[in-house]
């Protein structure tokens, strides 16, 4: 359906004109039509949460957003940007961390927040096929009287779509346990640059038929089509959850203690979660969740949030006290003290803590924001190796970097890196890039664990895959996208 055109004889893209949204009127409602070239439909201001990210840190210039209904929608409107050349920038909730989801120069916002039906729910499979612009919350509402959970949680499932969870390849908080969206992705639903719909909504457990291609759409972060349904596995909701917050007197203590907790806990461990020291003072110092007291915090270098999921709540809790007791009462004890959660409300109240040190972040000033795997033994290395490179450079002050923090998974080895700033500025970031990325490298880690490159580190590719790797994803990109229409100056410059 397309020939390719090597990406530097592409001719430009095209702006959005008056007729084009004229044309647009035509497929779509004019409530879903927001545009300052045709009077009266936005403002531009109206227009400024499509085009600013959730950090505030990357600021487009679309004159345009569409907000489609139906997959058919979509699809005609991807068939005219593609004959007229006008880039697209997909779009869900906008709480991407890496400038993916806004556009860079004035393409077209395409926001699936209107597309947000379940199409079906088989609540003995658990198969859920919902449209892409479903929140991630209201679906975990839909499936809960069926007795069925997401297979992921992020602190963003309020406003994050599952259509942008897919197309970020969303990590979080459930991980560990239920494993990627490559995994619990059964099907997906995607429009292609050209119009084309790929129906690929199935829900078969198992399919070897030729190419997994719904995986190529999985973190391609929009840059290959417009998810529309997505089809996924979701599991059982375990009968018993609990969760504790670990306050430890050491980093040197977060090795033993995971190792410890695997082994004791083995299958119902269900997050291993890490907050440094930092990271706690800003989340308890922005009201996110309540924790421990300021005595029983004393003298903590960092915080561990770990949760058990099973089947039998007796069983898990016996086995999570004996847990407990094993590492208060060794004769070097791994944790100085430890919260269990004793009701739903302070079980979220322990996980609002850990989920809540975004927030806190951007409460507290501009971040900068570096998604790293790395070996977990080395999380602490890397936040104070970058808190002294900025020290040395004297922008370790209350006007420039006010902090430091590490917070993350560590059961999947990623490692959130924040530097929170008074404001973005030329110089910080100088300091910040390459420096991080080589950091990153010099561990054979990778700059993007789970938020992506987005517009932020598409230029950084190669700190994390070879070039044979990047020449194969350009060439599969100009298959698939031949205009480079999609997203453009996103994961690939
Ligand atoms: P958007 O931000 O709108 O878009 C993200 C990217 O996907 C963009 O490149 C966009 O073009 C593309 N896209 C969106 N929808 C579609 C579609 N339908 N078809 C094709 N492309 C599309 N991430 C994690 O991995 N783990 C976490 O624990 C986590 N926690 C977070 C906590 C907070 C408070 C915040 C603000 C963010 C967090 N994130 C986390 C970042 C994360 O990437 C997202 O929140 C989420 O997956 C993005 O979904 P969204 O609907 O907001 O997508
Ligand atoms: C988390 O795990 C998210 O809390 C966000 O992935 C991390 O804000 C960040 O850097
Ligand atoms: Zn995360």
């Amino acid at each position: 359906w397309a020939h390719s055109h090597n990406p530097s004889t592409r001719p430009p893209l095209s702006s959005v004109t008056r007729e084009d949204v004229e044309h647009f009127s035509k497929i779509l409602p004019s409530s879903a039509v927001l545009s300052t070239l045709a009077s009266e439909t936005a403002s531009q201001a109206e227009l400024e949460p499509y085009n600013t990210d959730w950090i505030g840190r990357y600021h487009g210039k679309s004159t345009t957003v569409l907000k489609p209904q139906t997959t058919k929608q979509v699809s005609e409107i991807m068939r005219y940007c593609y004959e007229r050349g006008i880039g697209v920038v997909p779009q869900g909730g906008n709480t991407g961390l890496v400038g993916g989801s806004v556009p860079l120069k004035d393409e077209l916002v395409v926001n699936l927040g209107n597309m947000s039906k379940v199409r079906s729910f088989d609540p003995v499979s658990g198969a859920l096929v919902a449209d892409a612009g479903c929140v991630l919350e209201v679906l975990s509402e839909y499936i809960a009287p069926h007795g069925h959970i997401m297979p992921l949680d992020l602190g963003a499932k309020g406003s994050c779509m599952i259509g942008g969870n897919v197309a970020t390849n969303a990590g979080g908080l459930r991980l560990l346990r239920y494993g990627s969206l490559h995994g619990s992705v059964l099907g997906l639903e995607v429009v292609l640059p050209d119009g084309t719909i790929l129906d690929g909504l199935s829900t078969l457990r198992k399919d070897n038929t030729g190419y997994d291609l719904k995986q190529l759409f999985i973190g391609a972060e929009g840059t290959l089509g417009i998810i529309t349904g997505v089809s996924i596995l979701t599991p059982p909701a375990p009968r018993a959850t609990n969760n504790v917050l670990l306050a430890l007197p050491s980093f040197d203590n977060v090795l033993p203690l995971f190792k410890k907790a695997r082994q004791q806990l083995s299958e119902i461990l269900s997050a291993f979660e890490f907050v440094d020291r930092t990271a706690y003072n800003l989340a308890v110092k922005h009201g996110q969740g309540k924790a421990m007291s300021e005595e029983e915090a004393e003298g903590a270098e960092c915080f561990i949030l770990l949760e058990t999921s099973g089947g039998d709540g007796k069983h898990d809790e016996e086995k999570l006290t004996a847990l407990l007791e094993d590492l208060m009462g060794a004769d070097e004890p791994l944790i100085t003290t430890g919260v269990i959660s004793q009701s739903p409300a302070q079980f979220a109240s322990l996980w609002r803590l850990r989920e809540g040190v975004t927030e806190a972040v951007s409460k507290e000033g501009k971040a900068y924001k570096y998604d790293i795997s790395i070996p977990l033994a080395s999380f602490k290395e890397v936040v104070d190796t970058t808190r002294e490179h900025l020290r040395k450079l004297g922008l370790l002050r209350e006007d420039a970097v006010k902090h430091v923090l590490g917070y993350g998974h560590v059961g999947d080895s990623n490692l959130h890196l924040n530097i929170c700033a008074a404001s973005y500025s030329p110089e910080i970031e100088t300091a910040l890039e390459p420096f991080v990325y080589e950091l990153t490298a010099s561990y054979n880690g990778s700059i993007s664990a789970e938020h992506g490159l987005g517009a932020m580190k598409a230029h950084a590719i190669h700190y994390s895959k070879g070039g044979v790797a990047v020449d194969l994803m350009k060439k599969l990109k100009n298959v698939i996208d031949p205009k480079g229409i999609m997203n453009p100056g996103k994961v690939l410059e």
